[in-house]
């Protein structure tokens, strides 16, 4: 029996004989022994198609699945209702009564058991490069996969969605406007990471309410009251951002994740010599921590910050230019004033794509042991210049040119009009596409049923391995999923929102409006989203994390700048200043107290709410000493089985019990 789940499309089309011979080596390799350094998994594949080159669905059986949930470490709920790691041994104790074997581990589990187990399909020493490639040299312990898929050797490797299951739920999360989200279904079938996306995206839109109602009362009051705005602002940031690390710890304990280490199991382009991991004794990839520290601050960092320095230029030279034109003053530089802007916009535009591959050329130079720090050193390495890019020209606005008028457009713009422009980009418009090419998919399809008897039985390769017969509904599922986008990771949306964040923050004093459009937008965001993971996108590989890794440090960071720039804000705005009259000095000064009383108001809050809810703290201890006493058990019966043997030997069967 096979779970079929899983779809890789190998770019080996016909062709050589040498490229026929690699790719049964690579398939080998899938099927393989451990021992032999191979995978041990199932597969499956398509009937020959000239045109889309060969297609393998790859699973593995009921046993493979079970031994590697226990090698994983996967969490699984106990009889008890207890969390806790899964073992072979222990089977019968993560059953309830009523449930089989096969149900024990989700579609998403199973994805990424198999997507660990082709990872993990690494070079022995007398793998010395891919099969028929000498090019493509592999050192010892190095993934093959990986190696195959940078090459292009193998096209992509994705799993399948599970329609029956995403049915169940998927309705009911994007059709409903203002219901809780289902999110132990999501975490379930897309992963811990896109279900703490959701719950974040939640927790922050309901702590929205709150600068919601402040900034309408704030319409309403004088302007000497504005202070006490701001005040309650800090408040709100901080205590926003301390309670949502304790509900994501709260998450995090519950989902299993809280214990994740850096010295967790490698990802799979981890690099390095094959040695004995420190910690579990396995056989793993061991890579010195210097090197790659020396590599993030001796080239990454600086690279980083000279990307930075570019666009800062940029955006003077933007604002330069179309002082300049305005200073002409003649009607052909009053018809060319939006050009700076909008060449501007372009060259952002066309930077970004390519800072972003440089990010991810680099951290994966640095070559970062697990999965959450190379995601967490690649989003700080994006979101240092996306904060030049979006926040910059803001502080150029107020601070320099200190025009609030304009800074009030560029806010107002940014949160109706660009938030609707997004939501239109990021879900309508590839789902219009998706219908497009799902019909001339149709269409193909009827084309090649026509020649089917000349092209499909023309296969050559891989003969030993079982086919798929030509009418499983799983081919058309895997060319219909093939067609469409990759969803790669939270990264885009966590940016939206971390960019929306800083519009709303920033400059709170001159819009208090803000957070009125950031609510509206998010109550959309959240089943935009989810329509957009659910029906337009392929399903993405299920990933753990414990927490929202870098994307919390950013979202304090501007909660810190806020500060700064609120009171900044307070001591500039003309009308404030009408109401006190204040020596220029005087003003630094109450700017410089203001400030400080409430980065310390915000200091104070931080250390007053703990990061784990006490419960969770208990919970954790309590493990810990279990385990504590389960190991001292087993140590207490070893001794006992060892003093017994001895006096037997030494005194004979009768001293021994006496
Ligand atoms: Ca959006
Ligand atoms: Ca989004």
């Amino acid at each position: 029996m096979i779970e079929n789940n899983f779809v890789c499309f190998n770019k080996l089309n016909k062709g050589t004989c040498r490229r026929n011979s690699t790719l049964e080596w690579i398939v080998d390799k899938i099927r393989d022994q451990r021992s032999n350094g191979g995978g041990e998994l199932l597969v499956l594949k398509q009937p020959y198609n000239e045109k889309k080159g060969v297609v393998l669905h790859i699973s593995a059986s009921k046993i493979k699945f079970l031994e590697a949930a226990e090698e994983m470490e996967i969490i699984k709920c106990d009889k008890s209702g207890q969390q806790r790691e899964f073992t072979v041994s222990n089977l019968e104790d993560f059953l309830p009564d009523g449930m089989h074997v096969d149900d024990l581990l989700t579609t998403a589990e199973k994805q990424k058991i198999i997507q660990h187990e082709l990872e993990n399909i690494r070079a022995l020493p007398e793998d010395k490069h891919i099969l028929g490639y000498p090019n493509y040299t592999l050192y010892e312990g190095q993934s093959i996969i990986y190696l195959c898929i940078i090459q292009k050797l193998i096209k992509t490797i994705y799993p399948l969605h599970d329609n029956e299951e995403l049915k169940k739920f998927g309705k009911k999360w994007y059709l409903t406007l203002f219901g809780a989200q289902p999110i132990e279904q999501i975490r379930l079938y897309f992963g811990e990471a896109i279900a703490l996306y959701f719950s974040f995206l939640s927790f922050y839109t309901t702590a929205l309410i709150i600068p919601t109602v402040l900034g309408f009362l704030q319409l309403f009051v004088s302007k000497e009251n504005v202070p006490f705005f701001c005040i309650f602002n800090v408040v709100w940031v901080t205590v926003f951002l301390e309670v949502w690390r304790r509900r994501s710890n709260e998450l995090a304990y519950k989902w299993g994740t809280i214990g994740m280490t850096s010295l967790d199991e490698p990802r799979g382009n981890f690099r390095g010599h094959m040695g004995i991991d420190a910690v579990s004794g396995k056989l793993r990839p061991q890579y010195p921590r210097w090197k790659t520290n020396a590599k993030m601050y001796l080239l990454s960092l600086p690279l980083v910050v000279l990307c930075m320095a570019a666009a800062f230029v940029f955006m003077l030279l933007q604002f330069y230019c179309e002082d300049y034109l305005r200073a002409l003053g003649t009607p052909l530089a009053q018809q060319l004033l939006s050009v700076p802007t909008t060449v501007y916009a372009i060259v952002v535009y066309i930077i970004n794509i390519y800072y972003r591959k440089l990010a991810t050329y680099l951290t994966e130079w640095e070559n970062h042991r697990t999965q959450s720090q190379y995601d967490r050193h690649r989003v700080v390495k994006l979101v240092l210049f996306e904060f030049v890019n979006n926040f910059t020209s803001l502080f150029y606005i107020a601070f320099v040119k200190q025009d609030l008028d304009v800074l009030k457009n560029q806010l107002a713009t940014m949160l109706i009009i660009q938030q609707a422009i997004n939501n239109v980009t990021e879900s309508i418009i590839p789902l219009v596409l998706k219908v497009l090419t799902l019909r001339s998919i149709k269409l193909n399809t009827v084309d090649s049923t026509k020649h089917s008897e000349k092209i499909v039985y023309n296969d050559k390769v891989l003969t030993h391995i079982p086919e798929l017969s030509i009418d499983d509904s799983r081919i058309q599922d895997a060319e219909k999923e093939y067609k469409l986008e990759v969803y790669e990771t939270t990264f885009d949306d966590y940016l939206e929102i971390y960019v929306q964040f800083g519009y709303v923050m920033l400059f709170s004093s001159v819009y208090p409006l803000a957070a009125l459009w950031a609510i509206i937008n998010n109550i959309l965001e959240i089943r935009s989203d989810a329509f957009k993971l659910c029906l337009v996108y392929q399903r993405p590989f299920s990933r753990k994390v414990k927490d929202i890794g870098a994307w919390q440090k950013a979202f304090e960071v501007i909660g810190a700048l806020s500060i700064i720039t609120n009171c900044g804000l307070l001591c500039l705005n003309p009308q404030f200043r009408k109401s006190y009259y204040l020596e220029e000095v005087e003003w630094i000064l109450m700017f410089v107290a203001l400030e400080h009383f409430l980065l310390g108001l915000r200091y104070l809050i931080h250390i007053m709410i703990p990061e784990k809810p006490e419960w969770v703290r208990i919970a954790l201890a309590k493990k810990n000493h279990e385990s504590k006493q389960a190991l001292k058990h087993e140590q207490m019966q070893q001794n006992r089985r060892i003093l017994a043997r001895k006096f037997k030997t030494v005194h004979g069967k009768q001293s021994a019990l006496s």
